[in-house]
């Protein structure tokens, strides 16, 4: 990668290459195959199938579309490739560039600061200009791809400067961007040493999408103060060598497959299975499930707080168990080391209070499971337990819901996460509320199944109807409908 030390300013002067073939550019962080090495030890493409990329198949194929993304492992490109019915091009990063984009800008800049600085966000010269290099690397792959007059779909904080990189030297092209995570308050954002550079990075977009009404709102509030630009309702006018356009930021909540998820839900080795995750915890009374990255947004400490606080006071019964999935994330990041460190001494603190022989009260499980196991553990569960100090949107609560046919079961749900706005049935507290959420973990432990499914039934609806597709949809429809 020669273009590695080049300042934003000095990428958008170089010339554009010859557009490419397809009407429809996905350009995420990571490729939706992860890479595997096959029993004769040759590396191989796996699937790794999430909401987004099942929610833009079939797009992709009616538009002749193509995925640009990462791996997740250091090295060279894989270039164009197929894989899955799809095409693909797999995105090179060097280990600097893991240690100073990936672990460096995006997880221990980018990720704090947006979250509302739960924990402090390092601001380091080096690791920017890597974002600038890498930013720039994944738009001139999106050039190189885009068909005259294509659509650029653009996902995430890690590539926020590709917008406008991709529209200097593309204005043919139709480019949407969609942030998954929040979008924070300008007095945090303000922190941030490249603000203005980000912010003119996103407006490079026809379509800037958010999870939450408040989180566009916090990006309209960003353009007036660190750009000085006039906004009008969700409109930001800018004016760019190519003419004047009117930029909208708007919220577009995601979503999940609800009905594969709910189809693997009702599979009967899925409810066996089910039922042997209780037997296997000599049939408790209320089992408390948490399924998290192992991540210090997820408000995974405040949870076993209220939790173990709980069991001190005897509240809960004597047959409760809590499990606690938390699937390893971000290993190299320190941050993410210190939290599971505590994460695991509370956990065992717990325990060592209040286990018998044979039954601890928190199972603690820090591995991922296949979506079947996933399935089963959400139908297993009387009480749900989602308590972000700050989340986008929190797939899943959704999910939890979506395997919920028989319509019982709880969900105690943190104000904080994106998914608060459409599920008005679940209990809603402040995690950092420790009372409140002991409170709403005890009425989610005692609701009677009347409640249970009068509160349930209409967060399935909400999720039904506006699945993983109606998100995808009614974003490209925005999109596609902006000024030309
Ligand atoms: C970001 C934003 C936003 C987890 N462990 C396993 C596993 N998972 C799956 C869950 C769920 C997904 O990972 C996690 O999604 P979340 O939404 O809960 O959280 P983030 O990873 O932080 O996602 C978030 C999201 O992007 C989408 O825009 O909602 O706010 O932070 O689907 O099921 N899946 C499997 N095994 C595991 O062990 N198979």
């Amino acid at each position: 990668m020669s273009s590695m030390a080049k300042t934003a300013d000095d990428a958008e002067r170089e010339r554009p290459g010859p557009p490419g073939q397809h009407s429809f550019v996905v350009v995420a962080s990571r490729l939706p195959v992860d890479r595997i090495e096959n029993p004769e030890g040759e590396p191989e493409w796996r699937p790794s199938p999430g909401g987004l990329v099942t929610a833009l198949e079939p797009v992709m194929r009616e538009a002749e579309g193509v995925w640009i993304g990462w791996s997740g492992d250091a090295g060279p490109a894989a270039g164009p490739f197929r894989a899955n019915g799809l095409d693909l091009v797999g995105m090179g990063l060097s280990a600097d560039l893991v240690r100073d984009y990936y672990e460096g800008f995006c997880n221990a800049t980018l990720w704090p600061l947006y979250h509302d600085v739960i924990a402090p966000p390092q601001f380091h010269r080096r690791w920017w200009d890597a974002y600038v290099a890498v930013n720039w690397y994944f738009a001139q792959a999106a050039m190189a791809q885009a068909a005259p007059g294509a659509t650029v779909w653009v996902h995430d904080y890690q590539l926020q400067l590709v917008p406008r990189m991709v529209r200097s030297q593309r204005s043919d092209v139709r480019i949407g961007f969609f942030n998954h995570i929040p979008f924070p308050a300008y007095e945090i954002f303000a922190q941030l040493p490249w603000r203005r550079q980000v912010v003119e990075g996103l407006l490079g977009a026809d379509l800037l999408g958010f999870q939450r009404r408040a989180d566009a709102g916090n990006f309209l509030r960003a353009c007036r103060r660190a750009t000085g630009r006039r906004t009008r309702g969700p409109a930001v006018r800018v004016t760019d060598p190519a003419g004047t356009r009117e930029v909208r930021a708007a919220a577009f909540p995601i979503s999940i497959d609800s009905a594969a998820l709910e189809e693997i839900a009702r599979r009967e080795d899925v409810r066996k299975r089910a039922a042997e995750i209780r037997l296997a915890l000599d049939q408790p009374a209320t089992l408390l499930l948490g399924i998290d990255r192992l991540d210090y947004t997820k408000g995974i400490l405040h949870r076993l707080k209220a939790y173990g606080e709980l069991l001190n006071e005897g509240r809960l019964g004597p047959r409760v168990v809590l499990v606690q999935v938390a699937s390893p994330s971000r290993e190299r990041v320190e941050a993410y080391q210190a939290l599971r460190d505590d994460v695991e001494l509370t956990v065992s603190r717990i325990n060592g209070d209040h286990a018998e022989v044979g039954s601890p009260p928190v199972h603690y499980l820090h591995q991922s499971y296949p979506r079947e196991e996933m399935a089963a553990l959400y139908l297993s569960a009387d009480v749900m337990l989602v308590t972000p100090l700050r989340d986008g949107m929190n797939l899943v609560a959704k999910e939890y819901v979506a395997c919920r046919y028989h319509e019982d079961g709880a969900l105690v749900l943190s104000e904080f996460t994106g998914a608060a706005d459409e599920l008005a049935g679940a209990f809603l507290v402040n995690p950092h509320d420790i009372e409140g959420l002991k409170d709403a973990i005890v009425r989610a432990a005692t609701i009677s199944p009347g409640e249970a499914r009068r509160r349930m039934r209409a967060m399935r609806r909400r999720v039904r109807e506006h699945d993983v597709a109606h998100w995808a949809a009614t974003f490209l429809d925005a999109l596609g409908r902006t000024p030309r």
